[in-house]
């Protein structure tokens, strides 16, 4: 058509503070896909009615599609009657009620964006969520306009047998020329963002699920063929999810039929689709011979996720973007508790609190950091951060506890009963639970608006027979927000008696003993909570269960933490008093006060007797035997020193294994030979096993165990495990190895991928080369979001010693590979920004370095997505 097209303006920052409601609503919206391999037409027909103003239609679109034709109430309108801008398609004159048909062209073949409509291994699939429905028509692409959807799809029945949209399925039937059409109704109205369609030919894999009303539901997930059996332990997740939502929280699935399509290029792990989930294959796929026990956790989690996200997401949605953690922080609480009930949830929470600590506290520190409910943006796909989720969790948690589980129950369901159905804030779920419990929230909502990780410092005092915990709470600057406000927050602490009993004193002020502790209530810049009658020695236990995300300091000794390590009655704490027992250690050695690499008799000896403890749950044990991460060292650095801590972290870990060989070598061989199984036991085994095989690395006879362990295991576990050392080996058989594993693996991309990321991980020296390297592999491409950050991110993310290779060289290579992405996949380059955002925390010369890397990146950058994070960093 020959409407002119306005200049593109870069992308204006969006502001909280701006929302205004939809101009119009949208009762019901008509899609038809005509797929043909190079081209698909779309035509979208809506009936939209007038809520406030008068005059223009202004519809949101995208540069990558043709506008065909638009007509209203059946009338074509001519070129004087729109404007078509780069971003928008305005209609000069509307009548208050009325259709509206638009045809466009879109071509999902080029579409390496991967969002909207596009081509993965030979399927059509679409990404919507946050702004891609938008490249698919022109339309009002914002999460607070719901409309019910109804969907015909068209093509070749021969190429692209199977064709899904959401909702229940309709009719279907033969066309001309060997092609077919199926429909799709969703009676649920839904914003444009949880659209999705699909058209291949693909395997599927069906069960059903009777739910607690009785009405049964088809369940159907649908993969490459050739990937059929690798799909049954992500349909047992689904079935448990549905279950376990029914049972926890009363809330049933609404639709005849639940579909999930797992497609190779994905930009972020899933999409919560209503009644038609598109997954990454990452999060699909599980056997025993390709995953690893982190990898089915990992399926469980993110199945039970976006199955959760039916309710939190979908019947009630996001009235704006800057509300996005109402429904991802609320859902990633609900898929952990899921998780924790699933498996255990003692472990579980560690891992979470470990994820939180590596990914989203950077975040909360550096140039980065945003609210949870953020206040403005440019890149809406920015803000799916850690902080976000993970952050966003932890709030929902602490409300939780705050709270009570009985209440936090009785607010989910006042939530649901006042906003089902609609587009709602982080402000009305609050309320919500601020009305079920009758606690106030006030204080508490702080924690939306305000960014950075508060510390706190917690010292004691002894009066009389009374022991004193001042709580001193402070939170440092951040981008935007030079002074912070005090946070409410849950602070769990025990008392853990001489004998190692769990010790109840009384307290004073807002303190009150509960199962698993005492909670305390942090309000004030500093507080203190009075313990009556505390016998000499009792330890305190502190943050028990992480209640809080904060960052921590107190005054307890090396021999008190090793205490803690041997009694604490909580894993969160004893874990946690372990890290510090290493770390305080470490820290110490790493920044030259202590020479010597022999840790303190306390420390020697709380590891022997771990070695030998049959008591602890052997996935616990394992976290208490191993040190804490390069990463988490340096983050309790102010100047991050990566060779330093490389080089104390392996002297303490050969230490460790050379002072007590014989012990770990029979509790390793101890643990060997039992037959592979994924009940809870089993994976508790393998990861205590492997930690130990860690240990054995160092060891004089390491190459054969080693190499021994891969070749001998039965399932990923065991082989990645081995894999990992050997990658980070000058083993002889080093390279051998290697090349054997990719040989068996090559058809499988998932264990491909690990092969990546363990060279990207490994700690040689000569790791930026090797990188280099792979990049030039055949099996490495580019365009593949797995694949990518299988080298890329886990060389940038986890390889802490070799990213910040003194010269520079790991910069250079991140910021050159983000450059080249970003002109193929904007959103994904984006995600590898981050580590270039640090320099503020390295030793002078690598901050002249990162810097230099960030600015040669902004000199290209064509991005808005890149171009936002970049400049963040610098600034
Ligand atoms: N809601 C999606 C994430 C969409 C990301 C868009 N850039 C997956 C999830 O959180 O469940
Ligand atoms: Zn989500």
């Amino acid at each position: 058509m020959d409407a002119s097209r306005a200049a593109v303006a870069p992308k204006q920052e969006i502001r909280l503070a701006d929302y205004q409601p939809p101009a119009f609503s949208i009762d019901t919206v008509d899609l038809n896909f005509d797929l043909h391999d190079e081209s698909a037409i779309v035509t979208a027909t809506s009936r939209l009615t007038r809520q406030h103003g008068t005059g223009t239609l202004i519809l949101d679109g995208g540069p990558y599609m043709t506008l065909k034709s638009i007509a209203v109430d059946g009338k074509p309108l001519g070129g004087n009657e729109y404007t078509l801008g780069a971003e928008t398609l305005t209609i000069h004159a509307v009548p208050d009620r009325f259709t509206l048909e638009i045809v466009t062209e879109l071509s999902p073949k080029e579409n390496t964006r991967l969002e909207g409509l596009y081509f993965s291994g030979g399927n059509f699939c679409t990404q919507c969520e946050a702004e891609g429905f938008r490249h698919i028509t022109y339309y009002p692409d914002r999460p607070d306009v719901l409309a019910r959807y109804t969907v015909r799809i068209q093509a070749d029945k021969a190429r692209y047998p199977t064709l899904l949209s959401n909702g229940n399925p309709g009719e279907t039937g033969d066309l001309p020329d060997g092609r077919h059409f199926a429909e799709w109704h969703d009676p649920h109205p839904k914003p444009s963002y949880l659209f999705a369609m699909v058209a291949g030919k693909l395997g599927r894999l069906s069960d059903s699920f009777t739910t607690c009303s009785g009405r049964e539901i088809a369940l159907n997930i649908f993969a490459a063929e050739g990937d059929l059996g690798k799909c049954d332990y992500a349909m047992a997740s689904l079935k448990r999810s549905m279950a376990w939502d029914e049972d926890t929280f009363g809330l049933e699935y609404d639709l005849d039929v639940y579909n999930i399509v797992a497609v190779s290029d994905f930009n972020m792990g899933a999409m919560e689709n209503k009644g038609l989930n598109i997954f990454n294959t990452k999060y699909v796929l599980a056997s025993k011979e390709t995953a690893t026990d982190a990898d089915f956790d990992h399926v469980e989690g993110v199945i039970g996720h976006e199955y959760f996200h039916n309710w939190t997401g979908n019947r009630v949605t996001c009235r704006d973007w800057f509300q996005l953690s109402l429904k991802e922080g609320l859902t990633v609480f609900r898929d952990q508790e899921f998780s924790s009930d699933m498996t255990s949830r003692a472990v579980k929470r560690l891992d979470d609190v470990r994820a939180l600590r590596m990914m989203q506290f950077p975040e909360d520190g550096g140039p980065l950091a945003h609210p949870v409910r953020p206040e403005r943006y440019i890149e809406i796909n920015n803000f799916y951060t850690a902080t976000v989720y993970n952050k966003g969790a932890e709030v929902i948690r602490m409300m939780h506890r705050l709270i009570g589980p009985d209440a936090f129950r009785h607010g989910m369901d006042l939530y649901f009963q006042r906003h089902d159905g609609q587009a709602v804030t982080c402000e009305d779920f609050t309320c919500a639970m601020e009305d079920a419990s009758g606690v106030d929230l006030k204080q508490f909502r702080l924690w939306y608006s305000q960014a950075g990780t508060p510390a706190l410092v917690i010292t004691r005092e002894r009066e009389g027979g009374d022991l004193i915990l001042h709580v001193e709470q402070s939170c440092a600057p951040t981008p935007g927000q030079p002074e912070k406000k005090n946070l409410h927050m849950p602070l769990l602490v025990g008392l853990v008696a001489k004998d190692g009993s769990e010790l109840r004193a009384d307290v004073s002020g807002t303190g009150e003993w509960t199962d698993d502790g005492c909670l305390l209530q942090v309000i004030d810049a500093r507080q203190s909570y009075r313990f009556k009658n505390v016998p000499e020695g009792t330890v305190p236990s502190l943050l028990r269960g992480f209640t809080a995300p904060v960052t921590m300091r107190h005054d307890l000794t090396s021999e008190e933490l090793a205490f803690l390590v041997q009694h604490d009655g909580d894993a969160f704490a004893r874990w946690e008093a372990a890290q510090y027992m290493y770390g305080d250690f470490l820290l110490a050695c790493a920044r030259g006060a202590g020479k010597a690499e022999a840790p303190p008799h306390e420390i020697a000896e709380t590891f022997k007797s771990l070695l030998s403890d049959t008591e602890v749950d052997e996935a616990l044990l394992a976290e208490l035997l191993a040190l804490p991460s390069e990463i988490s060292l340096g983050q309790r650095m102010d100047v991050l020193l990566p060779d330093e801590i490389h080089r104390v972290r392996e002297g303490l870990a050969s230490h460790f294994a050379h002072e007590n060989a014989d012990a770990v070598r029979a509790r390793y061989a101890e643990l060997s030979g039992a037959s592979y199984d994924l009940d809870q036991t089993s994976k508790a085994r393998r990861r205590l096993r492997n930690v130990l095989l860690k240990y054995l690395a160092y060891l004089p006879d390491a190459e054969a165990l080693v190499c021994g362990h891969l070749e001998q295991a039965d399932n990923m576990t065991d082989r990645m495990a081995a894999l990992v050392i050997i990658a980070a080996s000058d083993f002889p058989a080093r390279d051998e190895m290697l090349a054997a594993f990719y040989n068996t693996w090559q058809r499988d991309d998932l264990v491909v991928d690990k092969w990546f990321a363990v060279q990207g991980q490994s700690s040689r020296p000569d790791a930026v080369e090797a990188v280099q390297q792979l990049m030039q592999h055949p099996a490495f491409k580019v365009a593949n979001p797995n694949r990518l950050r299988s080298l890329i991110s886990s060389f940038a993310m986890l390889n802490q010693v070799r990213f910040h290779t003194v010269d520079g060289a790991g910069y250079r290579l991140l910021a050159d590979t983000i450059a080249h992405v970003d002109k193929i996949n904007p959103q994904t380059a984006a995600r590898l920004v981050a580590p270039l955002g640090r320099w503020r925390r390295l030793p002078e010369a690598r901050q002249a370095l990162m810097k230099a890397a960030l600015e040669g990146l902004l000199a290209q950058v064509e991005s808005a997505d890149v171009r936002e994070l970049v400049e963040k960093s610098l600034s």
